[in-house]
């Protein structure tokens, strides 16, 4: 018999241009098999890194609403995916949002999108990554990168190539904050490499995953790993297995927007390795 479809609530903004957010997380999840139910916080004409004068509605009040609503649908999530927050009020939402719908067996994943190298988007600062870490508390599973969890944990941001001690401390600490597993992005030992720390509290498992860097910095692809992580996790792969599939779709995307010299700030052509993906994770 053909196996139940998952269904995953992805919660993120929609940037109408510059692939990011729910315009990266629906397509791949649900070319990954899963049913994607969606909760959009925002939309905005364009994501916020690179762009000027974008709109920004925010869809806070919608929420609450829209999750009352599935209430009476007796609806079953297998995992619910947060993203991009613009507010505090939206980190406190989602607090009530985990409140209704877990349940002992389904994954809160929740990625703290707050910046990258070093510093926050210009929208966010300290305090808010205090709300973030309140957030990922509740969480079963979190994938910060570097600078998320030096914000997050009140850690001194140091630039790759990291001593394993500083990148496990990391770990460790962000377990600490609540959730079980943690999945770290943005790791490198030596200079041309880059990948991810992938966590397991309970078994006290560390494993990495690396890839050859590109040189460069490619928007959303936080949100191109962050989707295909959890596209293996609903396909039952394990979190090491996960992390090599979601690292090799997402090195390969930004290789495929070098390759055609795409402006960064629209994003990576995810889309063209969706075939490729899709195989690793052994679903043709
Ligand atoms: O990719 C993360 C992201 C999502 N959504 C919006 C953003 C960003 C990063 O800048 O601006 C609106």
């Amino acid at each position: 018999m053909l196996k139940k479809q998952k269904r995953v609530v992805a919660i993120h903004d929609i940037s109408c241009v510059g692939k990011c957010s729910l315009t990266v997380a629906l397509p791949i999840l649900s070319a990954a098999g899963a049913e994607t139910s969606i909760i959009p916080t925002a939309v905005l004409s364009t994501h916020t890194g690179g762009f000027t004068g974008y709109t920004y509605h925010d869809l806070t009040d919608e929420i609450i609403p829209i999750t009352n609503h599935w209430k009476t649908l007796d609806l079953e999530v297998d995992a619910i995916y947060t993203g991009f927050l613009g507010s505090y009020e939206q980190i406190d939402i989602m607090k009530k949002v985990f409140d209704m719908f877990k349940t002992k067996d389904n994954l809160i994943y929740v990625d703290p999108v707050m910046g990258d190298n070093g510093s926050l988007y210009t929208i966010f600062d300290k305090e808010f990554a205090k709300g973030m870490a309140s957030l990922c508390a509740k969480a079963d599973m979190i994938i910060p990168n570097i600078t998320e969890a030096c914000f997050m944990l009140d850690e001194i941001y140091q630039e790759p190539p990291y001593e394993q001690s500083y990148v496990e401390n990391l770990l460790k600490k962000l377990a600490e904050l609540g959730p079980k597993k943690v999945v770290l992005t943005g790791v490198a030992f030596v200079e041309d490499e880059l990948g991810t720390a992938v966590y397991d509290s309970e078994t006290n498992t560390v494993d990495y995953v690396f890839a050859k860097r590109i040189d460069g910095y490619y928007h959303g692809t936080g949100d191109v790993f962050g989707s295909a992580m959890l596209a293996g996790l609903v396909n039952d792969c394990s979190l090491k297995r996960s992390a090599e599939i979601a690292v090799n779709y997402t090195v390969n995307s930004i290789q495929r927007t070098k390759d055609a010299g795409t402006d960064v700030k629209y994003g990576v052509d995810f889309e063209r390795g969706i075939p490729a993906f899709i195989k690793d994770l052994g679903l043709s």
